[in-house]
């Protein structure tokens, strides 16, 4: 049998699924005691390049508290023509286009490879997608060009047929119309003004407008409706290129006059409220981007961050603790409402963001959080940072698709042992309560369906389940093939304006805890595990103190560690890990540590940045976010990996450290003194120039493939930029515990307990026969 290790791989790239627990306990208090929530990591657009093109409808259980799809779990009987649902056991007949199927001619959506299996609803209406631009023009000339440059790039990169748009803001906020043919035009709003969607509708002259109405062909053999729909203010870009290209180029930056102390009047939330107001008018639910350029902080009218008081600073991570952010529930209260407003119609909102100081993200988050938006923070327009990301917004897959898709929805069904919980993740709820929907909630809970507004091949979910066996049903001898499925539903606009329908379905067995607990060890998958419960943390670091988080992820971890590990009461001596949960703790802690829960030396703006790419990437990179990957590279061989631990930093080393959000290259003492002495120029040293070259190349790698760009930095011994590996290697020689001059490795001053003293206060929390 393949190790689990292999299995996990193999759930992964085949389904996009990881579940933390791979056997699953067949009574409810028993799954309660493992600690660690039954949940998995759920990609539902995992890239798959073997997906054999379907272009018929899924077939469907008949029972109507059911629905689930056809899937090679189901029994089919196939001289009767009939399938056994394997979530409800409804016996259904095929459909008649099913007449000839037999055990040697199956449907894919049987075979035992394609648990995974994506249709295309070639009966759907196309709708080709959306983008509307929102920019500031509060920016200095420089800026706006390398703006200007970014967004008329962003037009050619566009699908001919998607329909696009320009607001301007800056004091007064600018809605352009696109049809005009010399005279440029624009209607104006104030900043300061909070208008109702109505009173937007009503004064662009919208309201006369019926939405777009659609209907589903009746005929299977009309072709796909286009119900596209133009107004002055949203074009074709085939038809508006040119107009929009001379608007951009007519773009200056805000004319109003600011003086010294003062910040520019910038008009964010009003220009936001109009942006949504008007897609909401024009294209309820149908996939549209609306994009967000933003050079500074909202300071007037709803959605204000900061007044345009220099003196007044904007809120600190202290400032949210002591009460003392003047503007920030208003704030926040006004974004979530947009952001909801947005969600329910299948509208994303990305925020890109280019200032040095913040620019009112913390408050901003939910607009990207609830529609699946891109979150980018960089330090100017004029940034390899930002021209780079923004491009691979527009990146392609190797079959030469858009990695962007619209307006999904994901339901999941669940056989009668299991119930759902709840999600975490850049989705809303689409409150639908289903027999299967658990009272427990955890993440966004109460329904099996959520709407994902903004979807990528990496967009990962959590979803969290619960056993509902009672446990005198458990101990009536469960047979020991009972197993349990999960369906997961994923409908979507694929940026080809087609709809499509992705259908994964899973199965684990069951097992009773009380006599299999080493079974249902050996399935936990850590990793999975680790990813879960930093976004749990963080899911509830939004609403709880700190250190409350903190103190929670502990006392998970003690008990996860009573529990699994094998030890005699009070012998801390005595205490090992089983196999499958040893690097958990260490993965643990790295998470306390890091930038997700820990807010010294950051500001919200950057928390929420942090925060926002923990809960949407899938397992491999949230595992980077929680304990970064560190490679060394030295004359004494290969490049490798290695510990992320201050003994790895060694003079004569080249170090590369991958934070997700950071590469930094590191050089070693010795190496930054022979780079000072130019060695890397002198022929006989071609081989010194050729180490200083390998991480460059890799970490180019690393930049190329990666979104969003991470921020590069290179840096040396004793350099000012040496924190950033330093705050997050384990203090494992620090001056309490090395001798100087003898010990390996750097030396660092920290407060902060090491790796091996958190792990010996671990093993005497968890024998203690008093917790
Ligand atoms: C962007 O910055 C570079 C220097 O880094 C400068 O040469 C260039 O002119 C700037 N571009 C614009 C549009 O301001
Ligand atoms: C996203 O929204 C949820 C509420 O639905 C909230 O609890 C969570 O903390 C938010 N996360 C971020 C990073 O904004
Ligand atoms: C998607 O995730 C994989 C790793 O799991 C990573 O290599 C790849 O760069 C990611 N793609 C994007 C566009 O972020
Ligand atoms: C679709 C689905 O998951 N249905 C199940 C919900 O739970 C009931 C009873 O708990 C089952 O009978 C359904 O099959
Ligand atoms: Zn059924």
């Amino acid at each position: 049998m393949a190790t689990y290790q292999e299995y996990f791989v193999q759930n992964e790239e085949r389904d996009g699924v990881r579940f933390t627990w791979n056997m699953w306990p067949s009574s409810r208090l028993e799954a309660t005691r493992l600690v660690v929530p039954l949940g998995c990591l759920f990609t539902p657009l995992k890239e798959r390049l073997d997906l054999p093109a379907i272009n018929y409808e899924p077939v469907l259980c008949t029972r109507d508290s059911c629905r689930a799809i056809l899937n090679p779990f189901c029994s089919v009987d196939y001289r009767a023509k009939i399938w056994i649902c394997n979530f409800c056991l409804q016996r259904n007949n095929f459909p008649p286009q099913y007449a000839g199927i037999s055990e040697q001619l199956t449907p894919a959506e049987l075979s035992p490879q394609f648990t995974t299996i994506e249709y295309t609803l070639i009966r759907a209406p196309i709708s080709p997608a959306i983008f509307l631009f929102v920019v500031d023009t509060c920016m200095d000339e420089d800026d706006l060009t390398a703006l200007k440059e970014s967004l008329q790039m962003a037009l050619s990169l566009l699908p001919t047929d998607a329909l696009v748009g320009l607001i301007t803001f800056g004091r007064m906020v600018h809605v352009h119309e696109l049809n005009c043919e010399n005279m440029a035009r624009s209607y104006v709003f104030r900043g300061t003004k909070d208008l109702t969607t109505k009173q937007v509708q009503d004064m662009l002259g919208l309201a006369k407008h019926q939405p777009n109405t659609r209907s589903i062909s009746t005929n299977p053999n009309a072709p796909p409706q286009s119900n596209v729909f133009y107004s002055k203010f949203i074009q074709p870009v085939s038809v508006c290129d040119m107009s929009l290209t001379d608007l951009l180029g007519e773009l200056r930056p805000d004319p109003w006059p600011v003086s010294q102390a003062k910040r520019s009047l910038r008009s964010t939330g009003a220009a936001l409220s109009v942006a949504t107001g008007l897609l909401e008018a024009l294209y309820p639910n149908t996939g549209a981007r609306l994009m967000l350029f933003i050079a500074g902080p909202c300071t007037q009218g709803p959605g204000m961050i900061i007044d345009e008081e220099l003196k007044h600073t904007i809120r600190s991570h202290h400032d949210i603790e002591t009460d003392n952010a003047k503007y920030m529930k208003k704030a926040i209260k006004f974004y979530e409402n947009i952001a909801s407003r947005a969600a329910i119609n299948g509208h994303v909102i990305d925020l890109y963001s280019a200032a040095l100081d913040q620019t009112g993200l913390h408050e901003m988050k939910y607009c990207t959080n609830y529609t699946g938006g891109h979150m980018v923070m960089s330090d100017s327009f004029n940034t390899s940072l930002f021209k780079q990301t923004f491009q691979k917004v527009f990146a392609k897959d190797n079959k030469n698709d858009y990695r962007m898709s619209f307006g999904a929805t994901l339901e999941v069904k669940c056989s009668r042992e299991v119930k759902v919980c709840g999600a975490i993740g850049s989705c809303v709820s689409l409150a639908q309560r289903a027999p299967n929907v658990s009272e427990t909630e955890l993440g966004i809970g109460g329904t099996n369906a959520w709407k994902i507004s903004g979807i990528y091949p990496n967009s990962t979910l959590s979803l969290f389940f619960e056993i509902i066996n009672q446990q005198q049903e458990a101990t009536q001898s469960v047979p020991t093939d009972q197993r349990g499925y999960v369906q997961f539903i994923t409908h979507y606009q694929h940026l080809s304006g087609y709809r499509k329908l992705r259908v994964t379905t899973i199965s684990r067995n069951l097992l009773d805890a009380t006599t299999h607990l080493p079974a249902i060890a050996a399935s936990f998958d850590q990793e999975c595990a680790s990813v879960s419960m930093a976004r749990i943390a963080v899911f509830r670091a939004d609403t709880e103190e700190g250190s409350d988080v903190l103190r929670w992820l502990d006392k998970m971890l003690i008990r996860l560690c009573q529990k699994f590990a094998v030890y005699e009461k009070d012998n801390p001596g005595s205490f090992q890990l089983i196999d499958t949960f040893t690097l958990y703790p260490q993965f643990m802690y790295h998470l306390r540590r890091s930038q997700l829960l820990q807010v010294f030396n950051n500001s919200p703006d950057e928390s929420a940045f942090y925060r926002h790419y923990l809960l949407g990437e899938d397992l491999t990179q949230c595992l980077v976010m929680i304990q970064p990957i560190l490679y060394a590279y030295s004359f004494n061989g290969p490049p490798e990996p290695v510990l992320l631990d201050s003994s790895s930093i060694l003079p004569d080393r080249i170090l590369l450290m991958d934070t997700f959000y950071h590469i930094l290259i590191y050089h070693g003492e010795t190496i930054a003194q022979w780079i000072k002495a130019g060695y890397q120029d002198l022929p006989e040293y071609e081989n010194f120039k050729q180490l200083l070259q390998a991480p460059v190349g890799d970490a180019s790698e690393i930049l190329q493939n990666r979104f969003p760009m991470p921020r590069y930095v290179v840096t040396e011994a004793g350099g000012s930029q040496a924190r950033f590996l330093l705050y997050k290697v384990n203090p494992s020689q620090t001056h309490t515990n090395c001798v100087w001059g003898q010990a390996v490795g750097a030396p660092i001053l920290t407060d902060d307990v090491n790796l091996q003293t958190f792990m010996e206060h671990l093993k005497k929390l968890a024998v203690s026969t008093s917790t």
